[in-house]
């Protein structure tokens, strides 16, 4: 039987299966030196991993079968666990298991269009009809408006998936083009004019795709894997659409019913065609703080690129967004960068301090929970923040953050 409540109870006795396990390892120094010349260490405050495993215990009892988290600190690793990566056979999660990261695939999608700017095969201030003639009914729409969300493009999610688990069924197994995705959105009227307004959409990324296969002339799938999964070695991070499966050792996604009291859904084999360069890839906790470290390491870009990816626009009073990257400013006033990510299953939290050298990777396999999806932005508190985190209480408040994803999709 799959229901959290078994779940809470079995980890909530501690002992079993090791489901709690905090430690700190000693790791060799990041291939990648961070530091620029004359550029003063961060100092950042140092994690706090009791406060870490106590955010991840609040999860586990809120309705997540497991959590985890993964903290990279300029050489030292912090990874802390809870509960479980499968509901049936009880193993215990590990933070080695990958899982669906949602729009961290925004970063990297971004990433390759940013190589292709600087290589002078895109320009960002170009309308998207240029590279993809007459494919949006608007010629001011910049790739620029798409990356930032600022388009205007409605978000076709906030229809397909209105109702959780019958929207998530008719999708698991279907396999879209991204024509027919943007199609879906074009039937609806667009939320603002070119540049006007920030509206987290989907649609900008599904566009921003189409962008990669038209420019390079190849699948998503290669250009992530050869500008971004092999360079930085990450064995763990793949793109395997329309595959259903996931590869090697993982965590099961178990997606919330709207329904209280009804059993999670197994959501852990689906095409995530509806999503593809906007939400597929595949990754680990590992992965994505190397991958996010790298990044802000100007690693993977040239250092133009990067800051436009982080020439930030203001959300709200604590986040940003800038081109494929959010900024959230944490309650003791340290500003971190990534994503977060939702698909069916799976919240992940990837973000990384501004010189790269700290990130941290949470995952709860289990998503339409409002309350475990804010529980986990305290994974940053604890990583970033470590005892200099304000009170909990207005903590929790200051980063109760659910614009990251489709706003109309988070239930209350
Ligand atoms: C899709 C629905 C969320 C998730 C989404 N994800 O847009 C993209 C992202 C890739 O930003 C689903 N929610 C859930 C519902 C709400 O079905 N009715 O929570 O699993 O990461």
């Amino acid at each position: 039987m799959i229901s959290g409540t078994v779940g809470r109870g079995v980890v909530g006795s501690g002992a079993v299966l090791g489901a709690l396990a905090l430690s700190l390892l000693a790791m060799p120094a990041r291939a990648t030196p961070g530091q620029v010349s004359g550029e003063a260490p961060t100092a950042l405050p140092a994690p706090d991993t009791a406060q870490l495993r106590d955010v991840l215990r609040s999860a586990v009892a809120q309705g997540a079968p497991g959590a985890m988290a993964r903290i990279d600190d300029d050489g030292s690793v912090y990874t802390a666990t809870q509960g479980f990566a499968d509901q049936d056979t009880r193993r215990a999660l590990d933070t080695d298991d990958r899982f669906r990261v949602g729009s961290v695939t925004k970063v990297f999608s971004t990433v390759v269009l940013l190589q292709l700017v600087d290589a002078h095969q895109l320009d960002l201030d170009a309308p998207v009809n240029r590279y993809l003639p007459g494919l949006l009914p608007d010629d001011r729409i910049t790739v620029r408006h798409v990356l930032s969300h600022r388009s205007g493009l409605y978000d076709y999610t906030d229809d397909m998936f209105a109702q959780s688990v019958s929207g998530f069924e008719a999708v698991r197994n279907k396999v879209y083009s991204y024509r027919q995705l943007v199609d879906l959105s074009l039937k609806k009227a667009r939320t603002n004019t070119p540049g006007a307004a920030y509206a987290y959409s989907n649609t900008n990324f599904v566009v921003a795709g189409m962008l990669i296969e038209k420019i390079t002339g190849h699948s998503v799938r290669s250009e992530y894997e050869n500008r971004i999964f092999k360079p930085l070695k990450l064995n763990d991070t793949s793109y395997v659409h329309p595959d259903v499966r996931i590869q090697g050792r993982y965590a099961r996604g178990y997606l919330t019913p709207d329904t209280a009291g009804q059993a999670l859904v197994d959501a852990t084999e689906q095409t995530v065609s509806w999503a593809q360069s906007a939400g597929a890839v595949i990754s680990s906790t590992r992965d994505l703080n190397t991958f996010l470290s790298a990044l802000a390491d100007a690693k993977l870009t040239s250092a133009e690129s990067l800051a436009e990816m982080e020439r930030f626009t203001k959300v709200d009073s604590t986040t940003a967004y800038g081109l494929g990257l959010r900024r959230r400013t944490l309650s003791c006033g340290v500003s971190v960068q990534g994503h977060t990510g939702v698909v069916q299953g799976y919240y992940t939290y990837a973000f990384t301090s501004e010189d790269g050298r700290r990130s941290v990777t949470a995952l709860a396999n289990t998503s339409n929970n409002t309350k475990v999806l804010n529980t986990m932005a305290g994974t940053l508190e604890s990583a970033f923040c470590g005892k200099q985190r304000t009170d909990r209480k207005r903590a929790a408040a200051a980063v109760e953050r659910t614009e990251d994803i489709a706003p109309s999709l988070i239930r209350h």
